[in-house]
């Protein structure tokens, strides 16, 4: 069968079951919007600028477990992706990217919107192409999504240049089929490595699993919990790893790391066994290396084989999927007792109840913390909450309790600010029966809020709570702790955001007081379509507790005592 380019394109696509792609037209991939009509399958999603589209892959993908697209034109469409590509490669994201190229012959000669996009995403990707032929689309699609979702998921970009999307190839999908062992490379630990790990599980005496957000990639849920249950080992999550085990099952002690619980980075520092599941030991998990788990070894499951030893010595590292290697080991696992362990690990958060929300007096101020408190409470905790980066996202983390996985979507390795209100609106494709939560601050929220036009025109129901304290507050409070209160460029004179979503004809209210948090969450949930809630907040609050950088994981932080709500009051 004859196809031109631009179809074998969405040809591809549709057959490898994509129904949503967020796209921004232009010159270079023009021939294959034109034949975009021709696939009435496919919705795409016209973003407001490209960072988005590539956000809303991300945020798609993170919500269904399915890779996203996201499709752009040459030179400046190509490069504003170019965030989006490394937020999705750091944190182990699938997308494919699909770029226009200006003509195979004009290649090298600095043409219209020319631009290296392979060459300038190349340390930012799993894989990338280019492809000057129509008869090599079929086979590079095919092989960039066995690449993007395989082993450790990550982005993919395909650049088509204008000529091979035009001219015409035979369409032979078979013929296409990439290779599968050459993408999943059979590692295997070997018998005697896990006879090891078994002996060191079975008599460790404070273990501690460090569950990370492989175990999400690998669908490993049920098999975390029948391993945490059968050896009674507590379990500590980090921010990418939250909703991988119930934050209401007995053994959740919390996230872990640079805002972690106290009585979870204790524990690490005393324990005698970490099971590193699926984590990648990430300097905001560890704090200062040399001091780290000083007491305890380490085994370390990870697909990834250069994960192991990165950051962290692994005693025994077991290489492999999540969840086959969780199933080889748990006939071996011993029924564990470890209450002894737990009931030391739980009386140590007696003294941390100080930074226990319920604990802060309602004094009539209105704290970011209350408001996530209030929106876990009145959505059942069963909301996927996408959050930017910053204060809010920590507080977030800290007072949202997650028990089901893809539930919390967050950029965790990048940090990308912008990163959540495009990817709520992928997610909200993903699961258009979710309720979908943005949880922004008020600097992150104007990097990309020009995609609100994008929830008008896709009509689509997402509630967003803007954390508004008036400063770009997670650099605030750098600066409160370690630039003696000098802020720098961090003060925020923003827009009147009720008025900026009306303009977009979307609904919107100002939340002032405490106790107009809940009213205003159950208006928001009622209405049926975007509600944008800006919640004006103590502008000097901080997150506690904090492992300043290059300090060890015991040496916090703590929100003073006496009571010391924010830097004003002090
Ligand atoms: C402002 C800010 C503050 C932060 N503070 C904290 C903090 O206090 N605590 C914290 O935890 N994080 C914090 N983070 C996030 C942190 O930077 C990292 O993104 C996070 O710790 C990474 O978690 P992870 O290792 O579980 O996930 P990833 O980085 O996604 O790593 C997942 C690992 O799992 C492996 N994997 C993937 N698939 C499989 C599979 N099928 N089988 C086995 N292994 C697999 C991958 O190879 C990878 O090594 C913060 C981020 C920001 C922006
Ligand atoms: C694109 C980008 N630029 C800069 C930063 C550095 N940064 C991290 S947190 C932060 C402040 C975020 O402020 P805001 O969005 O208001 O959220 P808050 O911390 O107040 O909750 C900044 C500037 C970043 N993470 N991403």
């Amino acid at each position: 069968m004859k196809k031109t380019g631009a179809e074998i394109i969405w040809e591809c696509l549709s057959r490898e079951g994509v129904t949503h792609v967020f796209g921004y037209p232009g010159g270079a991939i023009l021939p294959a919007y034109d034949a975009l009509g021709k696939y009435p399958n496919i919705r795409h999603v016209l973003v407001r600028h490209e960072q988005g589209a590539t956000h809303m892959a991300d945020g798609y993908a993170r919500a269904s477990g399915r890779v996203g697209v996201a499709v752009a034109t040459s030179g400046p469409g190509a490069t504003n992706m170019v965030t989006g590509i490394a937020t999705a490669m750091l944190d182990s994201s699938p997308i494919v990217c699909i770029t226009g190229q200006v003509g195979s012959k004009l290649i090298g000669s600095d043409a219209f919107q020319e631009v290296d996009i392979t060459g300038i995403t190349l340390p930012i990707t799993k894989h990338n192409y280019l492809v000057t032929r129509a008869e090599d689309i079929a086979g590079v699609i095919r092989e960039a999504f066995e690449i993007a979702k395989s082993g450790r998921p990550g982005p993919v970009l395909i650049d088509i240049t204008k000529d091979a999307q035009q001219s015409i190839a035979a369409f032979e999908w078979d013929k296409a089929t990439p290779p599968p062992a050459h993408f999943r490379p059979a590692r295997r630990a070997a018998p005697a490595e896990y006879q090891r790990a078994l002996d060191l599980i079975n008599y460790a005496k404070s273990p501690v699993i460090l569950a990370g957000h492989g175990i999400i990639l690998s669908g490993a849920v049920s098999e975390i919990r029948e391993f945490a249950e059968k050896a009674g080992i507590p379990v500590a999550m980090t921010l990418l790893g939250i909703g991988a085990f119930p934050a209401s099952h007995p053994l959740n002690l919390g996230m872990m790391g640079m805002h972690g619980e106290a009585w979870v980075n204790h524990a690490i520092q005393e324990a005698d066994l970490l099971l590193a599941f699926g984590m990648r030991f990430d300097d905001r998990v560890t704090g200062n290396i040399k001091n780290y788990a000083p007491n305890a070894k380490k085994i370390h499951i990870e697909i990834d084989a250069a994960e192991v030893n990165k950051n962290v010595h692994a005693d025994v590292a077991l290489i492999g999927d999540l969840k086959s290697v969780l199933r080889e080991l748990l006939p071996g696992v011993k029924q564990g007792d470890r209450a002894h362990w737990m009931s030391h690990i739980n009386a140590s958060k007696g003294e941390c109840a100080v930074r226990d929300i319920q604990n802060l007096p309602d004094n009539g101020h209105l704290y970011a913390a209350h408001v996530i408190n209030d929106l876990w409470r009145e959505t059942g905790g069963n909301a996927v909450v996408v959050t930017d980066v910053g204060q809010h996202q920590m507080w977030e983390a800290q007072y949202y309790k997650h028990d089901c996985p893809h539930s919390l979507i967050t950029s965790g390795g990048l940090g990308t600010m912008g990163f959540a209100l495009p990817a709520a609106i992928g997610a909200k494709f993903a699961r258009p029966d979710g309720e979908v939560w943005v949880v922004v601050g008020d600097g992150g929220f104007q990097m990309t809020m020009a995609e609100l036009a994008t929830i008008a025109q896709e009509n689509l129901n997402i509630k967003v709570a803007i954390i508004n304290n008036g400063y770009l507050g997670m650099v605030r409070q750098w600066q409160e702790f370690f630039y003696g209160r000098r802020y720098e460029a961090t003060p925020l004179l923003n827009p009147d955001f009720e008025i900026l979503t009306k303009a977009y004809g979307l609904h919107a209210m100002t939340v002032t007081e405490r106790d107009e948090v809940v009213p205003a969450v159950r208006r928001a949930r009622e209405h049926r379509g975007t509600v944008v809630v800006n919640f004006c907040v103590e502008q000097e609050d901080s997150v506690f507790p904090m492992v300043p950088a290059g300090a060890s994981l015991h040496e916090m932080i703590r929100r003073p005592s006496p009571l010391v709500e924010t830097a004003s009051d002090a």
